[in-house]
């Protein structure tokens, strides 16, 4: 099964396979499609990837044990708690996040089958990994699709929190959820309170309009609270996912589209060349060996093309009749006659010594054989000089067309279609 990495990998390879065979500025519309994907902030793919982080003791682990309603990661007064990030991910995740997982040194992983299209990174909580923990905070942001920042009541205004991380990266405030855990520990008006400081804070630091959800994770008490609303916003994250995703491969599918058409790839994949080509060849042979003459024989090689050029068409069609052209023709064709020794055939021989020679050269029984050699020769030599280089441009062309056709599969598959 494929995924939106995957296609928009062979995305790019088709761009570069394209290169030569579509205009330029159809293949930079291509790749500059294929960029903008890439540009894309979030996870490329199907999985809401989102990751938790904020003080320690806040209770991220604690939320996410919360809302995996199961004990996923190690939570706990003494710290550290948890030392190396974790990862809880769908059980068979799809390939982009665990290319991604492995890009952010994520070797714990959780897999689960409760939420199967969602992904949750508990970050390590330990405070001697501080600037590491902050570092793995900005190279993740780009690829991830959100940041719950969890706060408790005693240090929800934590200045390393909110001046070194929230006011640093405003430009994912977008992809910010704020929770408020530990709310067991506050009567109703000082929730209010803290809650309306909480905003407070957050729009100082520069997030216009915080979400903040309030939690009691893992009070001492009880069932966890208010996970449930939290759980619905990231149901409808989901379906967000799956809309913006569905869009995703819908560009992907449209700019190898564009790519086939251009490059002329809808008509005329299967030229036949491989069937046709011996026999415009062994004419051309005969056309030189029987003394029809080398106009005749060029005119041979000039008519294939122009039939496989119109065949093909487009830039490809141009571009196979401007490697191909007649003074090519005629050169090569004249180097392949003198190459074979197929000459122009000594047909009177006028002189003794020039009639010696031609019948020391052919001999008169073997005549017909040397002629035979000869003509193997300029056979090979037009192999050599027109039909690999044709066959080369062909396959070049073929290899363009399937990797497109891989490339429809593939945004098929990953949009969840066969
Ligand atoms: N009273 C209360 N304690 C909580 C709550 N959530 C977490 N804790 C406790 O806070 C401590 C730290 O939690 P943990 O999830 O390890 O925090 P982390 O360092 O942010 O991962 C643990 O002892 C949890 O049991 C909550 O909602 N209410
Ligand atoms: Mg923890």
């Amino acid at each position: 099964m494929s995924d939106v990495v995957t296609a928009l990998d062979t995305l790019d390879l088709a761009v570069s396979r394209a290169e030569g065979l579509v205009d330029e500025a159809t293949l930079k519309e291509a790749s500059a499609a294929a960029d903008r994907i890439r540009d894309r902030r979030g996870f490329l793919g199907q999985t809401l990837v989102l990751a938790l982080a904020g003080g320690t003791g806040s209770g991220k682990s604690s939320l996410l044990n919360a809302i995996a309603d199961q004990h996923v990661t190690e939570t706990g007064v003494l710290r550290p708690t948890t030392e190396e990030a974790l990862a809880w991910i769908p059980a068979g995740p799809e390939p982009g996040l665990i290319d991604l997982l492995d890009r952010l040194e994520i070797r714990q992983r959780v897999e689960q089958t409760l939420l199967p299209r969602l992904a949750i990174i508990d970050l390590p909580d330990h405070d001697s990994v501080v600037l590491q923990h902050h570092l793995m905070v900005e190279r993740m942001l780009p690829e991830v699709d959100g940041v719950i920042w969890v706060f408790d009541p005693q240090k929800y205004r934590d200045p390393l929190i909110h001046n070194d991380y929230i006011a640093q990266l405003l430009d994912y405030q977008d992809q910010f959820l704020f929770a408020l855990n530990q709310v067991d520990l506050l009567g109703q008006d000082e929730l209010a309170e803290l809650r309306a400081d909480l905003a407070r804070s957050l729009q100082e630091d520069g997030v216009h309009s915080p979400r903040i959800f309030e939690t009691a994770a893992d009070p001492p008490q009880g069932a966890p609270r208010n996970i449930e609303a939290l759980r619905e916003f990231l149901d409808e994250q989901l379906d967000d996912k799956a809309v913006s995703t569905g869009k995703l491969l819908g560009d992907i599918r449209r700019a190898g589209r564009r790519l086939g058409d251009e490059a002329g790839l809808l008509s005329g994949a299967g030229v036949g060349f491989e069937e046709r080509w011996p026999s415009v060849r062994d004419s051309v042979v005969e056309a030189v060996t029987d003394g029809l003459g080398f106009d005749d024989a060029v005119c041979r090689v000039g008519d294939f093309l122009t039939a496989l050029s119109v065949e093909t068409g487009g830039r490809f069609g141009s571009r196979l009749r401007g490697e191909f052209s007649y003074p090519m023709i005629e050169r090569e064709l004249g180097a392949a006659i003198a190459a074979s020794g197929v000459g122009p055939p000594a047909r009177s021989p006028r002189h003794g010594l020039a009639k010696a020679f031609h019948t020391f050269w052919f001999g008169d029984a073997d005549r017909e054989l040397v002629i035979d050699r000869r003509a193997g020769v300029l056979s090979e030599e037009l192999d050599g000089r027109f039909g690999a280089g044709m066959h080369g441009l062909l396959w070049e062309r073929a290899e363009l067309g399937a990797t497109l056709a891989l490339v429809e599969i593939e945004a098929r598959q990953a949009a969840g279609r066969s």
